[in-house]
């Protein structure tokens, strides 16, 4: 049994570690066909209220593993089409679509499906010496895993454009400015402040946490007027929860709230 995902339980939480540090935790389809599996049990087990996602040793994630998936073979090319709408783009879409709030700690280099992965999370939080490198370019790819989608509205079209075609690194620092990421941490800091950020989160109100990844989903696209219209709807969800209901008990009565999720 492989153990290239790493799944570390904690009390109302899951830690995902990408766990091929020898390769900068680079994924290929099994890999990343077990970090789907393992995102969906956590999905379905009602005691798991956060996520984290982190990679182990000096790297996050260097993308796509260039080897046997991605090498032409006596068939001709490999199908990248499949292989990114199967594997790559399932993970986007499962972090995307999770009820949990999902917190990324890049702890090194994230080059191309890299940089996606941790995008597709909720907040990221970097370490100081952290790069952020849509590598696509320098091997004569596009941007995907969701890189033109998350950069074009993380940090814009003008500085997307040019971190696509020109595959320079950015650092930890120049993403927090640009507002493509949460934080910066320092690095012996940095998986402490993610648990703690993660336990946290795994204490809230996860129905309501869970609505606003709805509502964050659509943001971008929609209108006002519809946006306007989904919050009203959420916030009636919301307004029937025990959560809420207790939210509003304990600030009567001067206390934290003790949120069940529900
Ligand atoms: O269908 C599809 O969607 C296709 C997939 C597309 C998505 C993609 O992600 S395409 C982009 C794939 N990734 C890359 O092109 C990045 C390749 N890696 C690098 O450019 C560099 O490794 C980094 C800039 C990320 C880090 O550089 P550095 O100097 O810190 O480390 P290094 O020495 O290059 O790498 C350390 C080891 O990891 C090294 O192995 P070795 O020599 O010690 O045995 C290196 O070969 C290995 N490694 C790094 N990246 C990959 C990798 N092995 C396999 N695949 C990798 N992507």
């Amino acid at each position: 049994m492989t153990d290239d995902i790493r799944i570390e339980p904690h009390e109302g939480w899951h830690k995902l570690v990408l766990n091929r540090p020898d390769r900068l935790n680079a994924v290929d389809a099994g890999m990343l066909t077990r970090l789907i599996g393992a995102i969906d049990a956590a999905e379905q087990d009602q005691s798991v209220r956060a996520l984290l996602l982190t990679g182990e040793g000096r790297g996050f994630c260097a993308g796509q593993d260039l080897g046997p998936d991605v090498t032409p073979g006596p068939d001709g090319p490999p199908d990248l089409e499949a292989l990114a709408g199967t594997y790559h783009h399932e993970v986007v879409r499962r972090i995307r679509a999770s009820r949990l709030p999902v917190v990324c700690a890049v702890n090194g280099v994230a080059a191309g499906a890299g940089t996606g992965f941790a995008l597709a999370c909720d907040i990221v939080l970097a370490a100081k010496s952290a790069r952020f490198m849509q590598a696509f370019v320098k091997i004569g790819l596009v941007p995907d895993t969701g890189a033109s989608f998350f950069l074009t509205h993380t940090v814009g079209e003008a500085r997307a454009r040019a971190l696509a075609m020109l595959g320079d690194a950015i650092s930890a620092d120049q993403a927090a400015d640009w507002g493509m990421i949460w934080k910066v941490v320092e690095d012996g800091a940095l998986q402490a402040e993610a648990e703690q950020m993660t336990a946290r989160l795994a204490q809230g109100p996860t129905a309501a946490l869970g609505s606003m990844k709805r509502l964050f989903a659509v943001a971008g696209a929609n209108s006002l007027n519809a946006q306007l219209d989904l919050e009203a709807r959420l916030q009636g969800d919301a307004g029937r929860s025990a959560d809420f209901a207790e939210g509003v008990r304990a600030f009567q009565q001067k206390r934290a709230p003790v949120f069940r999720g529900q």
